[in-house]
């Protein structure tokens, strides 16, 4: 499933269109089979399952037997530490709708979704090089950038052309169109970054971008305790792109979550898991905390989307234990726009 408009997810969609197109079709395949048949007993499938009852959700390692996990899970398989992580079709994958969920075995159903994002402009990174733009460019264009919204006369020449690329396939913006490129990056996330379930309730990842994870913050990775106490050192692989993890919910409390490869640039989540009430964030000083830096910039020669680094995610009103129950789940948007809106009130 995907909500966030185009605007935002644009370089998501140029570059994973094929896979996700792909995976559309499919799925929408896959969903007209299992609506065809009706009962909540179907499992996932692949255009190559012949059987015709959908009574296979009674066999747990279905998934296992199959090279390609295109059965998908069924009772008992998602594990309490690792999930259930799958290469197959992801039913929920790109812009399916809310009727995907229908397409797991009851036992193993999921009744939410977060997706994994990169949503970092490519044509930013041609001008994100050493000496294309200005030191003072730079600047300017951070300045202007910083509070998230880009007006023309904050930039003293917005109309400059700025050229780069090699001869027959230059790109040409001007500084006015790299500052909105820039204040358009929200680069890497977890959507929604904030989610609230009951306990019980399966999630299910669908990994819409490359190289992302879901780990908990657990002594036994290092760092700060920043799960429900009893709860292990839970995590996903890496999950590639089209694929998913599932994962079950039990222990009522407040889950914060990071991305192995891309924590350093801010992506983390938190997940409440309550009947009602807010239950108490607790963190123990087992490891290593959150980090206080957004090191993008570093990434993209100086260029600043101004980004919360994990830190500051945690620390932001959005993402209060209170406020995600409340809201029941909270957008990256939000977040970036409090972060944003903070930082402009501190200059
Ligand atoms: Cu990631």
């Amino acid at each position: 499933m995907t909500e966030t408009p185009a605007t935002a997810e644009s370089n998501d969609e140029q570059e994973w269109f094929p896979i996700a197109r792909r995976n559309l079709l499919r799925a929408a395949g896959a969903s007209a089979v299992l609506l065809g048949m009706g009962a909540g007993t179907a499992v996932a499938q692949s255009d190559e399952d012949e059987d015709e009852n959908g009574d296979d959700s009674g066999n747990g390692d279905s998934s296992q037997d199959d090279e390609n996990g295109d059965d998908g899970p069924g009772p008992d398989d998602i594990d309490p530490i690792f999930g259930y992580a799958s290469a197959a079709l992801n039913p929920c994958a790109g812009e399916s709708g809310a009727d995907c969920f229908e397409a797991f075995d009851e036992s193993v159903r999921p009744s939410h979704e977060v997706e994994l994002h990169i949503n970092l402009p490519e044509e930013l990174f041609a001008f994100a090089e050493p000496g294309i733009l200005t030191q003072a460019e730079i600047d300017e264009i951070n300045a202007a950038v910083a509070d998230g919204v880009v007006d023309a006369d904050e930039l003293s020449n917005p109309n400059f052309e700025v050229t780069v690329g090699p001869e027959g396939e230059e790109v040409t913006l001007t500084i006015l169109e790299i500052a909105e490129l820039l204040a358009e990056t929200t680069a890497f996330h977890y959507e929604p970054v904030g989610l609230t379930v009951a306990p019980g309730d399966v999630v299910i990842y669908s990994a819409e971008t490359p190289d992302h994870g879901v780990s908990a913050y657990h002594e036994r990775h290092g760092r700060q305790n920043r799960v429900p106490e009893g709860v292990g050192p839970i995590s996903a692989p890496l999950v590639p792109v089209g694929g998913y993890w599932l994962f079950r919910f039990e222990t009522p409390g407040v889950y914060d979550f990071y991305c192995p490869p891309h924590q350093i640039f801010g992506m983390v989540s938190r997940v409440v898991v309550t009947d009602g009430d807010v239950p108490e964030l607790s963190i123990e000083e087992t490891g290593r905390p959150p980090e206080e830096m957004n090191i993008l910039p570093l990434f993209l020669q100086g260029l600043d989307p101004n980004l919360p680094s994990e830190a500051a995610v945690f620390e932001s009103e959005a993402l209060t234990p209170e406020n995600i129950v409340n809201e029941g789940s909270v957008s990256w948007e939000t977040v970036v726009e409090e972060f944003r809106g903070g930082e402009e009130e501190e200059a």
